[in-house]
């Protein structure tokens, strides 16, 4: 341990004398990224199953695949993963939990029952932590969802149902945000569209703007909640029309000063959600990223350090975005460690913000001189420079494990705690 600290001591004070020569200052690169919360989903840490004492019922669109063992089971062994988790990643982050994981006890909560109790304990944790929370109501994986649809089903009774689940939602989450000091981002997501070519387009968007507006009828402290809405363009199910689509969302957003949420994986497979960002932040308040990774029709991949996350990064920084801006992780991979899918997902989101925030200033300026060639040139000498160095160095001041170490600890914790499951 010692060696290896003595390395990255190394390393980290040529990067330095490095990126000085750029102009740029990599101790304020830190300091910056050690203020910046990733909401971690509870979902990756039991495949998105939930704890509620009903019969599970999938859809949704959502569809995880894989077998790894170990999965979380209940609520403390889910805390308990997510304590691991933490402890690998970087920085302070939050929780984002999805109104399934309620604690019930052995009593059948409906959805359109769910109180502020049901969620005490996964509160009172977030707050021993030091940590906010970000929540979800959960309109999928129900008998009441089997059908593909929910705010915008064509039975008013359906409809009730699921905006007095919201409402409840919306209630929870003030308590929650306010229980600890942040505001709970609340993001709603319903899976509502057809398989098939629909005959009518409209009315499932007229019956979803109306729900919506009902859901969101009360008016709630900005000091606790937040109110997001996410758009997808198909899914698993409802591949040839889904309801909430970006023109709807980003429409209603606009119109009623919500947050957007964009999921990195919900628009067509090569169009980036990085150059959508300024844009809707010049129209709507603040935005929601739920930072995850497409794979041809699947959206859900944990999230790896590729072009689209670095350019999502990118335009945050360069902008000065990220104080409109709630980054939530989305990804569900059930085929590895689920321990590990968090720590990559997140750390990796955390390599792109570090490498945006390490970016000289001569970019803009050279830019802006139109000076093209010099902008070119910096941009391919900035993909060598020794940025890993400074992440070590990160890791290293932050007390979580460098490099690969960290694969070590949930190694040992699959050993110890997820293979006696
Ligand atoms: C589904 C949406 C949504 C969900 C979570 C579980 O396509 O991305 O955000 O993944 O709410
Ligand atoms: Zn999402």
């Amino acid at each position: 341990m010692a060696k290896k600290s003595k390395l990255t001591a190394k390393s980290y004070a040529s990067a330095k004398a490095r990126y000085a020569e750029l102009g740029v200052d990599t101790e304020a690169a830190m300091a910056k990224l050690a203020t910046i919360p990733i909401s971690l989903h509870c979902w990756q840490g039991d495949d998105v199953g939930g704890f509620e004492n009903t019969i599970k019922v999938s859809g949704g669109g959502i569809a995880v695949t894989g077998n790894y063992p170990g999965k979380a089971n209940t609520p403390d062994e889910l805390r308990a993963d997510l304590d691991k988790a933490l402890s690998l990643i970087p920085g302070k982050h939050r929780l984002n939990l999805h109104a399934f994981y309620g604690e019930f006890g052995d009593k059948k909560v409906d959805r359109d029952e769910i109180e502020p109790a049901h969620f005490k304990n996964w509160t009172d944790w977030a707050k021993a932590n030091g940590m906010g929370m970000d929540f979800n109501p959960t309109c999928f994986a129900h008998p009441k969802a089997e059908d593909g649809f929910t705010l915008a089903h064509p039975k008013k009774a359906i409809r009730d149902f699921w905006i007095e689940h919201c409402k409840r939602a919306r209630d929870i989450s003030a308590v929650m945000g306010k229980a600890l000091g942040s505001p709970t981002v609340m993001n709603v997501w319903i899976p509502d569209g057809y398989k098939d070519t629909p005959y009518d387009r409209l009315s499932p968007r007229q019956r979803l703007s109306d729900s919506l507006d009902k859901v969101f009828a009360k008016k709630q402290n900005r000091k606790h909640m937040l109110d997001a809405i996410e758009c997808k363009l198909f899914g698993i199910g409802s591949e040839s029309y889904v309801v909430g689509s970006h023109e709807f969302y980003m429409g209603y957003a606009i119109k009623n000063q919500k947050l957007l949420c964009l999921d990195a994986g919900h628009f067509h497979p090569t169009e980036s959600i990085a150059d959508k960002l300024g844009t809707v932040l010049m129209y709507v308040p603040e935005i929601l990223l739920h930072v995850s990774r497409g794979v041809r029709w699947d959206s859900d991949h944990v999230v790896t350090l590729d072009d689209a996350l670095q350019s999502i990064s990118a335009e945050l920084v360069r902008n000065k975005l990220l104080s409109k801006t709630h980054i939530g992780l989305d990804f569900f991979d059930a085929s590895i460690n689920r321990i590990s899918a968090w720590t990559i997902g997140t750390r990796n989101t955390l390599k792109s913000l570090l490498i945006a925030l390490l970016e000289p200033a001569t970019l803009k300026e050279a830019e802006k001189a139109g000076d093209l060639t010099t902008r070119l040139a910096l941009m391919e000498e900035l993909k060598g420079m020794p940025w890993g160095a400074v992440w070590d160095q990160y890791c290293e001041t932050q007390n979580v494990p460098v490099g690969t170490d960290w694969l070590d600890e949930t190694r040992k914790y699959e050993s110890e705690v997820l293979s006696k499951r």
